[in-house]
């Protein structure tokens, strides 16, 4: 049994988050499957029956910034929460960015996306159309960011590049994803600098292998 366990699904992205936290402290970490959702499993984990919830022995932790704090604070190795007031600032107002903005526009996307590839319809184009500016100018915002330094807080990973990394990675997987990466070159450099860390290469859930 490994020190850590995740109950999520591997292509969770807030479980993705959770799971490159653990790495980067070189934690090992298991996700096992969440119990159904609506179920009074689930919900006994996590009131809001979300996921991931973190298990450490006897521990349990739900909201992925509350698991991703936890990992940082309860084991050594780097430390990835800055104690420097404005660089601790950003990272927060990254993280808040991510969960409040990101997730919900990118999210749509890829699951407009992988809906219709399993439905094998075509997508919603006016769907797709509607997202288009609103990615545009978050990809100009997280690019003008990392254009002048290599992570978002600063020039340190924080937990700000654990939070976003998954949604980037997973909507650079759809055509609207790559048009507007084609646009943000700082942009794309951080995500090949993020995907050239081990941390990536171990959790990313497009290539882990079962058995
Ligand atoms: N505020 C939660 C959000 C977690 C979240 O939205 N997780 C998604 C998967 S990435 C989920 O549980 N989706 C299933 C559902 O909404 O029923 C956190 O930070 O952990």
């Amino acid at each position: 049994m490994s020190t850590l366990v995740l109950h999520s699904i591997a292509m969770s992205p807030y479980g993705w988050t959770a799971a490159l936290t653990a790495a980067e402290k070189g934690v090992d970490c298991d996700i096992v499957p969440i119990p159904e959702a609506g179920t009074p499993e689930r919900l006994k984990l996590h009131p809001f029956g979300k996921m991931p919830v973190l298990q450490h022995g006897d521990v349990f932790v739900y909201e992925t910034l509350a698991i991703t704090h936890y990992i940082d604070r309860a084991f050594a190795g780097p430390v990835l929460q800055p104690l420097e007031v404005k660089r601790q600032t950003d990272m927060l107002r990254w993280i808040s960015i991510v969960s409040g903005y990101v997730f919900p526009l990118m999210n749509g996307l890829i699951k407009e996306r992988t809906a219709a590839f399993w439905r094998g319809d075509a997508p919603d184009e006016a769907a797709l159309e509607a997202m288009r500016e609103p990615l545009a100018h978050q990809f100009r915002l997280i690019n003008d960011t990392v254009w002048k330094q290599p992570f978002l807080a600063g020039d340190q990973l924080t937990l700000a590049d654990l939070f976003l990394v998954p949604h980037l990675h997973l909507v650079s997987t759809t055509p609207e994803g790559q048009e507007a990466l084609a646009h943000a070159p700082g942009a794309m450099a951080w995500l090949e600098r993020l995907r050239a860390r081990p941390s990536f290469e171990a959790t990313n859930p497009l290539t882990l292998r079962f058995g």
